[in-house]
């Protein structure tokens, strides 16, 4: 079983305190951005099985707590975005609308970045292309950090990584530029266990991943419960407020599990059935749901509701996605600035 490990010491914090400070209209707001990204990528697949969505196709399901905890405590327009291949989820909560993100799917004119760039490559103004390279994408964030005292704004970088880009050589020149330059950067570990099919213990020399690199560099680090969406917005929260004020990198290591395979290409030889069974046990949107109806802010009706809504909405944008024109060869330099 490949679980999130429990003999790590998490970040957590009390959910009574996390809700009573944020208050049910935020609550309902991060639960609903998490239903609206599991119901976005579970119609993409289809979608992609029906042979409409073309090259590959990686889906964050599972996942959806850091990011939605990560964008819903710091606000899109105070961080510059970046992340990976996997980059539907952090696109939908940067400012990519579910038609923009299917017809990018499907390739056609509606899109966010006009049906050129597809699953892996999907854009917005928050946040600039989803990255293919696995590792490249930290020089990118380093150098968003780097902008940010260059040109004295107040935004901090999040940069989203993979387990398996750790072991990549441009992480490590990342992290030591971005303390030996004090830049206002917070890298997000995703540890979903697997870099495709290898066990990132078989990959990596340290473990915990986050807490062995951040002390190698001297820096602020966190383990977080990446299933939990409330620690994830609460810790996002503080992190947020201290690099602003230090401008020092902060790594945070969220320990998750992707219920899906590495894309959809994945013949996931390397799970068993009950290892499947046991990580779909730890759904964070079932888990949040729980806490919210413990806490008297939602009935299980209310939130039935909430679920068949958002559902209709997002089925609703995928129909109004395929109505898109097909993406134009003449447009091909429409938007790609250069001197
Ligand atoms: C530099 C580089 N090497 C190899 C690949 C092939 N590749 C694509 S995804 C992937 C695994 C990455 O795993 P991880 O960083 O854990 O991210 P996850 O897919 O789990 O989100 C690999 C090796 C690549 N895209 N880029
Ligand atoms: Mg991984």
């Amino acid at each position: 079983m490949h679980a999130p490990l429990s003999n790590f010491s998490y970040t957590a914090f009390d959910p009574y305190q996390v809700l009573n400070s944020m208050g049910k209209e935020k609550a309902i707001e991060l639960l609903t951005h998490m239903i609206r990204i599991r119901y976005f990528e579970t119609f993409a697949e289809t979608s992609y099985l029906e042979g409409l969505v073309a090259g590959f196709f990686h889906s964050y399901i599972g996942q959806e707590a850091i990011q939605v905890g990560a964008v819903g405590a710091v606000g899109k327009d105070h961080g510059h975005w970046i992340t990976t291949y996997r980059c539907h989820a952090l696109a939908l909560l940067t400012g990519c609308s579910p038609v923009a993100g299917f017809a990018e799917l499907l390739g056609n004119q509606l899109g966010c970045a006009k049906g050129r760039g597809g699953s892996m490559h999907f854009v917005t103004e928050r946040m600039p292309l989803g990255q293919g390279i696995v590792g490249g994408h930290t020089a990118l964030g380093t150098g968003f950090a780097f902008k940010s005292i260059y040109q004295g704004d107040d935004f901090v970088t999040y940069c989203f990584l993979g387990d398996g880009a750790c072991a990549q050589g441009v992480f490590y020149e990342s992290l030591n530029m971005a303390t030996l330059w004090s830049l206002p950067i917070v890298f997000v570990i995703e540890n979903n266990v697997w870099g495709m099919g290898t066990h990132y213990k078989r990959a990596l020399a340290m473990d915990p991943i986050g807490p062995s690199l951040a002390k190698t560099f001297g820096i602020e680090s966190h383990l977080l419960d990446g299933m939990n969406v409330l620690d994830s917005y609460q810790l996002f929260k503080e992190v947020h407020e201290r690099v602003k004020k230090t401008k020092r990198p902060v790594i945070i290591e969220a320990k998750t599990q992707r219920f899906k395979g590495h894309s959809r290409s994945d013949t996931e030889y390397y799970r068993t059935k009950e290892d499947l069974e046991a990580i779909r046990s730890l759904d964070p949107i079932e888990k949040f749901k729980t806490i919210l109806i413990q806490n008297n802010l939602a009935s299980p009706e209310q939130l039935k509701e909430l679920d068949v809504r958002i559902k209709n909405e997002v089925y609703e944008s995928l129909e109004t996605a395929k109505k898109g024109m097909p993406c134009d060869i003449g447009d091909i330099e429409t938007g790609v600035e250069g001197d």
